[in-house]
């Protein structure tokens, strides 16, 4: 039989067992591994496995031990209560470790949830030891244990220590009560329906654990824009439920709760921040949560934010509103998140000094130091909200006695919902690598949110995740790459946004080397797409900016209050941001990091029109003009995209049946999305601009028919 048919029908066959997959099972489906390899790996592993203590969170552990090996290695265990006498799988935190096995030297030195995995040998006698620094941590290193198998890695001979690299690793759910979530792309909420938990939670146990599986252990369970019911007495119960199906998975619930909430709920005539009647009405409502639920992580706070209420209604601040609540929270050691996201959507659009970007340091820098110690400011990754390119926002720089988290978005908002592929690691880290100078030089905004720059204890990664009840999550089978993404980064941020997406394919396609090869490839050049076709050089995504965030509509940022102006004339295009003529946005950086801003030679060309109004002919530094730019931008971006579909039709009979196609028709939908995105811009800046394309391709749509156009027969 010639070789190449060989391959196809080991690759029909391989994929075969996989068909009807749904996704649901994401990144933790334990794959059963090659059985070679399967049977090779046995031979050296235990076949008991010890747990120390039997709480809730070592029993969880111990199941997905127990679950992960049967699945992927065909390997059963033994539980054993006792210490071992013979080889063992032994777990439990360092402080039984030292109680029940003074025998064997586990590491010190771990941050809590961090672990240690070790193999020991005694004579004949195999140890593999799983430690964690606390219970969570136990857990989180059965669950990078078993990453390791289905990676493909070996586990015969372990010695592997991590902790991770800050203590808040939280995601935000923007659920409605009733069901909905806002910015939701995968259906409806699984927490929520009709004003109520819902009865039946096994969907959301399922989500603690593929959370608990990258380090996640915290998630706020409704939306920021909060309906302040969830603090009414007959509704806290509801949170108690949801709690109760998280807990197994050491996920902490967090609230988003409403500033209004003593008067919309506490029935008093008013929710002055100061008011010492307002004071005792949260501590009454905290102490109430938390004899429901008393290992609440905390609440979350949007105010003053698009309509919120907000100190400003009494002429009071952040800090005043922030500490009201972050002290009734103290005593029960919960924690305050206070969104940064606050600015003024009524902005006069014809004013050029004005600028929404300023809105975030203009609000929490003078502040700094004045909050609480249990409060961490919640800061978006950019100054405007979640554009496809934006600087790290100024205010990372602007605190250096105040807790900060950054905010990252993981649900696609303004990165095509779930129906076109946009792997967000890539600009994450952008982000969190960028030097903010601040202060210092070599001072990354990681280090910043995670309080090593300034020594504060508190700090981290809160991400957006708005999963829903569709079957895969994330309304898509690419788009889960993203919460695995944020999870892995909130763990570890100086993992390699390669390294992620190669372990992602590998836990959810398998680990077939031409699938692994494409679809890594195919994730990590998505971003660079997505951006050239909706809005290169820094002038954000082009969309639909007061409407459903979706789609090519170039003037709906401009002429009104919402602040996310590119500015765009028949002269030119870009907000000036300089302190020399323009906002003064680049000034609330650090020196050195205002001048690469500031000045147009060294400002790099993709945030060029965020810092810069530029005339259409000027030139940048790939010597092109800012408008044969926008048009090459463009086609290459479409064009790329288009080619997504071919690169995902080489993996046919790969990937299993439903997958495949599910994938496939969401490329061959983004080939065409990207198009029109294409035309929509390119079309609209030669009319602005009245400058024809160099390369003759703008404006003319060969092979296009105007639907109106058409007639139908048959
Ligand atoms: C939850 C953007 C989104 C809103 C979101 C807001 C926020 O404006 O479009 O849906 O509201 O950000 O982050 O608070």
């Amino acid at each position: 039989m010639p070789k190449p048919y060989l391959c196809a029908v080991f690759a029909l066959l391989s994929a075969s067992h996989l068909d009807g997959e749904t996704g649901y099972r994401g990144w933790l489906r334990y794959a059963h591994l090659d059985e070679t390899k399967a049977r090779d790996e046995r031979k050296y592993l235990p076949t008991a496995v010890v747990p120390l203590g039997g709480s809730l969170l070592i029993r969880s552990a111990q199941q997905e031990l127990s679950r992960g090996l049967s699945e992927m290695l065909g390997q059963t265990l033994q539980v054993g209560s006792l210490v071992p006498s013979g080889s063992a799988f032994v777990l439990g935190t360092l402080g039984e470790f030292h109680r029940k096995t003074p025998q064997f030297d586990v590491a010190e030195g771990l941050l809590p949830d961090g672990y240690r995995l070790k193999t020991l040998e005694a004579g004949t006698k195999r140890y593999v030891i799983v430690a964690g620094a606390n219970e969570r941590g136990v857990l989180y290193g059965v669950f990078a244990l078993l990453r390791k198998v289905a990676l493909g890695e070996s586990i015969r001979n372990l010695d592997v220590t991590e902790s991770p690299y800050a203590p808040i690793r939280w995601v935000n759910q923007w659920d409605n009560l009733d069901g909905s979530i806002e910015r939701g792309y995968a259906g409806r909420s699984i927490f929520w329906e009709g004003h109520h938990a819902r009865s039946v939670l096994s969907r959301v146990r399922d989500y603690g654990r593929l959370l608990a599986s990258l380090g996640v252990n915290g998630c706020s369970i409704n939306n920021v824009n909060a309906d302040p019911t969830v603090l009414a007495s007959d509704f806290i119960p509801e949170v108690g439920r949801i709690a109760e199906a998280l807990r197994p998975w050491g996920v902490q619930v967090v609230l988003a709760v409403d500033l209004g909430s003593p008067k919309v709920v506490g029935g008093l005539d008013t929710f002055d921040p100061l008011d010492p009647r307002v004071a005792a009405w949260w501590k009454a409502k905290a102490d109430e949560v938390y004899w429901a639920v008393p290992d609440l992580a905390g609440f979350v706070m949007k105010a003053d934010s698009e309509g919120r209420a907000g100190p400003s209604a009494y002429g009071r601040t952040h800090a005043d509103a922030a500490n009201v609540v972050a002290r009734a929270l103290a005593p029960h050691g919960g924690l305050l998140f206070y969104r940064a996201f606050v600015y003024d959507h009524h902005l006069d659009w014809r004013n050029l000094k004005n600028d929404r970007a300023r809105a975030a340091y203009e609000n929490f820098h003078p502040l700094d130091g004045r909050f609480d110690s249990n409060v961490v400011v919640q800061i978006k990754n950019g100054p405007i909200d979640f554009q496809v390119r934006e600087p790290a926002s100024s205010l990372f720089g602007g605190l250096e006695r105040t807790n900060q988290a950054i905010e990252l978005e993981i649900t696609q908002e303004y990165m095509g919902q779930a129906r076109q592929l946009v792997y967000l690691v890539p600009m994450w880290k952008a982000t969190l690598d960028f030097d903010m100078q601040t202060p210092r030089a070599g001072t990354p905004v990681k280090a910043l949110v995670a309080g090593k720059a300034f020594d504060r204890p508190l700090g981290g990664f809160v991400g957006v995740a708005n999963v829903g009840l569709d079957d895969n999550w994330a309304g898509s089978q690419l788009s889960q790459a993203n919460l695995y993404g944020f999870g892995r980064l909130a763990w570890n941020p100086d993992l390699s946004a390669r390294r992620i997406a190669e372990e992602w394919t590998r836990l959810t396609f398998g680990n077939d080397p031409k699938v692994v090869a494409t679809i890594t490839n195919m994730l990590l050049g998505s971003w660079r797409i997505y951006e050239d076709y909706t809005g290169p050089l820094g002038l954000q995504t082009l969309t639909d900016i007061t409407g459903n965030h979706y789609g090519p509509a170039l003037e709906s940022s401009e002429r009104n209050g919402w602040g996310q102006w590119h500015r765009a004339d028949a002269r030119g295009v870009g907000m000036d941001r300089s302190v020399a003529t323009g906002t003064g946005f680049t000034g609330q950086y650090a020196p050195a990091v205002a001048a690469r801003f500031e000045s147009l030679g060294i400002c790099p060309d993709n945030l060029v029109l965020f810092f810069h109004h530029l005339p259409y002919t000027t030139r940048l530094h790939n010597d092109e003009t800012v408008i044969q730019s926008i048009y090459d931008l463009h086609y290459q971006g479409a064009r790329r995209a288009s080619e997504y579909v071919s690169e995902w039709k080489s993996l046919e009979g790969r990937v299993d049946a439903e997958r495949y196609r599910q994938v496939l028709s969401q490329l061959e939908y983004q080939a065409g999305a990207a198009e029109l995105w294409r035309d929509a811009v390119t079309s609209w800046f030669l009319r602005a601009s009245g400058i024809p394309d160099a390369k003759g391709r703008v404006g003319r749509h060969p092979g296009r028919f105007e639907a109106e156009k058409m007639t139908l027969e048959g």
